[in-house]
């Protein structure tokens, strides 16, 4: 994305967009990260001159290793591989659950990288970089992992923003192959002279951003005041607050309630909810048919009929959701969908219900009151789904930017460069200058209770 920033400006231009495929090899599910990179050079070339910086974000918890010479050990491996079974239990019972929420913060997920580092071979490893890291590290040479991103590893300690020894130690970690921390904002480097010049970017400035793309996101939330709830829907669904100050009780750490960096310091108070992945993972079985078509089907299909628990991490792993969601209804009791139309109700009433869920614990546990609920990133152009979201949650929900973690990312940039005021600034610049849809309750409140009665019991 290359955007323009300034007074009254938020203007973005795709310059280039690509799939993000994970590859299964000897039974390994792996990202194609140097497939990645090439993209993003690819980017870089046909982005227009005179940018006056660029910032990497992506996905969080992953990383990659590099050895003594800082060449990459082994192709990143995917947070949905099978490498962390029972890693995360094992690593409660010998830690303690106490122990490790009241250092971290961070919500019991098997993919956090302290669960990954423990599936890991480290012998040969002198660096470990976090995916944005390792593509700024190419960019630029230059090493460090920024705050954000780093606070979803689960080795960061949440009071004090710096890498936590005490939990390093615990878990039998090489401290040192944990970069220097960096803070959005920041500037990283410029390019390599190789990479400029592949590019056509000389002295093209790398600048650390919100690198998590939800930290992103979140930053570019149009909210006008601080009762907001925010979900950033994607592949997940992250549902949750903003807050200055971590929640870190008993009651939070045992709804599974996360304690993120934002930008500015920000605690992002939040729950992973499983997203879009179940739709995504339903249209690959099926083939990709045309979405916007079955969405329209999926409207006109009774609703609250068939109902999954979309925190079942049954669902984590990829293949046959269709019979995977089919399979959770029997084994609740409930009609199992019949068909792609009902199997895709299915899934977003429920992903509403999941919503409605996370939205009132956070404001429960965490005391902030909610009026309103932003629903940003690519889940937003899902009308149905947002309004479903504003059926069960009784809350007004307002519906964009779709692309809020890239102005997010670049908000960032322009704050460094004084182009762009602090996050009261930012947030106002997004909410004057992009397209937004406001969704109200259909005041059915009665049947989202029922349905939510229901799927409070555990499925057998
Ligand atoms: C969303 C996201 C989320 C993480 C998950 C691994 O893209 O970064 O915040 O929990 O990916």
């Amino acid at each position: 994305m290359a955007a323009r920033v300034g007074p009254g400006t938020l203007e973005l231009d795709e310059i280039r967009r690509f799939p993000n495929r994970p590859v299964r090899v000897n039974g390994t599910l792996y990202w194609d990260v140097l497939g990645l990179y090439g993209n993003v050079l690819d980017g870089l070339r046909s982005a227009p001159s005179g940018l006056a910086s660029v910032g990497v974000d992506s996905w969080a918890v992953d990383y990659g290793l590099l050895d003594g010479n800082g060449a990459l050990l082994g192709n990143p491996v995917h947070y949905r591989d099978s490498r962390t079974d029972g890693v995360m239990e094992r690593i409660r019972a010998d830690v303690g659950d106490d122990l490790l929420y009241q250092a971290s913060g961070l919500q019991f997920l098997p993919f956090n990288t302290i669960y990954q580092l423990a599936a890991d071979d480290l012998s040969r490893a002198r660096t470990l970089l976090l995916i944005p890291d390792l593509i700024a590290y190419w960019l630029t040479g230059e090493i460090g992992a920024e705050r954000t991103n780093a606070s979803t590893t689960g080795l960061l300690d949440v009071h004090t923003g710096t890498w936590s020894g005490d939990l390093v130690s615990r878990l039998g970690l090489p401290a040192s192959i944990l970069p220097p921390l960096r803070d959005p904002g920041t500037p990283i480097g410029a390019l390599r002279p190789d990479v400029a010049a592949e590019t056509g970017h000389p002295g093209l400035e790398v600048v650390a951003v919100g690198s998590h793309d939800t930290a992103s996101a979140v930053a570019a939330v149009p909210a006008a005041t601080d009762r907001f709830a925010y979900i950033s829907c994607g592949t997940w669904s992250l549902v949750g607050v903003e807050l200055d100050a971590p929640v870190l009780t008993e009651a939070s750490r045992k709804a599974n309630f996360t304690n993120e960096g934002g930008v500015d310091g920000t605690v992002r108070y939040l729950r992973n909810v499983m997203g879009l992945w179940l739709l995504q993972e339903c249209l690959r079985a099926w083939g990709d048919p045309d979405l916007p078509a079955l969405l329209a089907e999926a409207a006109r299909v009774p609703g609250l009929r068939s109902l999954i628990d979309a925190g079942d991490p049954g669902f984590l792993p990829p293949g046959d959701m269709p019979a995977r969601v089919a399979a959770h209804c029997r084994r609740r009791g409930l009609p199992a969908p019949e068909g792609r139309a009902e199997t895709v109700r299915c899934v977003l009433d429920s992903l509403a219900l999941a919503h409605r869920a996370a939205i009132r614990q956070a404001a429960a546990l965490s005391g902030r009151d909610v009026d309103v609920v932003h629903l940003v990133g690519g889940g937003s152009r899902n009308e149905l789904l947002c309004q479903l979201t504003a059926d069960a949650s009784g809350l007004p929900v307002v519906a964009g930017p779709v692309e809020a973690t890239a102005l997010g990312n670049v908000l960032a940039q322009a704050r460094a460069r004084g182009a762009a005021g602090g996050l009261a600034e930012s947030r106002a610049l997004v909410a004057a200058t992009q397209p937004l849809r406001r969704f109200v309750p259909s005041g059915d409140a009665a049947r989202w209770d029922a349905a939510a009665a229901l799927l409070a019991v555990p499925a057998p």
